[in-house]
């Protein structure tokens, strides 16, 4: 059953990987999308290619996550024009260097904390009220494998991911006696630009993060996003771990050697 069909689907982060993925399932299955992120050519690109591919409307807005007023802007348009999301996808997010706590990049650690948890706090304080409001909505939240687990050199992004499992569980008891559902979804190994982001650019080194096993493709987790959306509304996933096989822990990893 397609429960999914004629929502409105707010995508953080919908210019690539996860997000784009999600963007293009949910309009194969007849959504209507909310698509944020900060580049703005590769939201319309997509936006024309759903809304023709699928005749759903796709609404795009260049919407830092960092920027609290942005996202309030944003949200304001979306309300005076009736179109509170249904459901809110907080997939925004990156990591940005992999270096001991002792010789990191403070400029990383911001970035990381900065999208990935105030970022997600910005969009969910300016979109849960109103799903509040009218008794009705679903967020579901990406974190990670990393939120589970440390691994070394993960340190601040594990804990902006350990901070994002945190949140919820804590929205999800902050939504008590409303019908509202509250999920995360965390994947392992993805193939996306999330590694090449991480390394500031650097496409080789990116590349390697994935060598010698097949990784999950961004959508192999739209998949299970999708599942996790279309349940009735008295079923909530609180938790969905997706990893490739050949991961068996966060950082033990099945690798054919060459
Ligand atoms: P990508 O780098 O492909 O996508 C990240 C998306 O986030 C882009 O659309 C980017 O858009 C957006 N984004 C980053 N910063 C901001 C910001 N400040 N404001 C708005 N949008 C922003 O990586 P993934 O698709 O892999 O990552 C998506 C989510 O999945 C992240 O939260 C990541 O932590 C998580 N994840 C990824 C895994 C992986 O292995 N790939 C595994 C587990 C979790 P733009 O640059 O245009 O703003
Ligand atoms: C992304 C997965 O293991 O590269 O969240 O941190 S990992």
């Amino acid at each position: 059953m397609n429960r999914v069909r004629g929502k409105l689907i707010l995508i953080t982060g919908a210019s690539s990987g996860i997000g784009a993925a999600c963007a293009r399932r949910f309009a194969a299955d007849g959504a209507n999308l909310v698509l944020w992120a900060r580049r703005r050519e590769r939201l319309a690109e997509l936006g024309v290619e759903l809304e023709r591919g699928h005749g759903v409307a796709a609404r795009l807005a260049q919407v830092d996550v960092r920027d609290r007023a942005a996202v309030n802007r944003a949200t304001a348009e979306l309300v005076a024009a009736a179109e509170v999301p249904d459901v809110l996808l907080n997939n925004a997010g990156l990591a940005s260097g992999l270096a001991k706590i002792h010789e990191g990049d403070p400029d990383d650690w911001d970035r990381m904390i900065d999208t990935n948890l105030k970022g997600l706090l910005n969009v969910t304080r300016a979109i849960l009220p109103h799903m509040v409001a009218r008794r009705r909505g679903h967020v579901v939240n990406i974190g990670s494998t990393a939120g589970h687990m440390t691994y070394p050199m993960g340190n601040v992004y594990n804990a902006t991911k350990f901070g994002v499992r945190a949140l919820t569980e804590g929205m999800n008891l902050d939504v008590a006696g409303t019908p509202i559902r509250v999920s995360s979804v965390d994947p392992g190994y993805v193939e996306t630009e999330f590694s090449e982001v991480r390394f500031h650019g650097d496409k080789e080194r990116a590349r390697g993060v994935y060598q010698g096993f097949r990784p999950l493709t961004a959508d192999d987790v739209a998949d299970a996003i999708a599942y996790v959306v279309n349940l009735p509304e008295h079923v909530n996933i609180v938790d969905l771990v997706i990893v490739p096989t050949a991961q068996r822990n966060v950082y033990v990893v099945d690798r054919e050697q060459d």
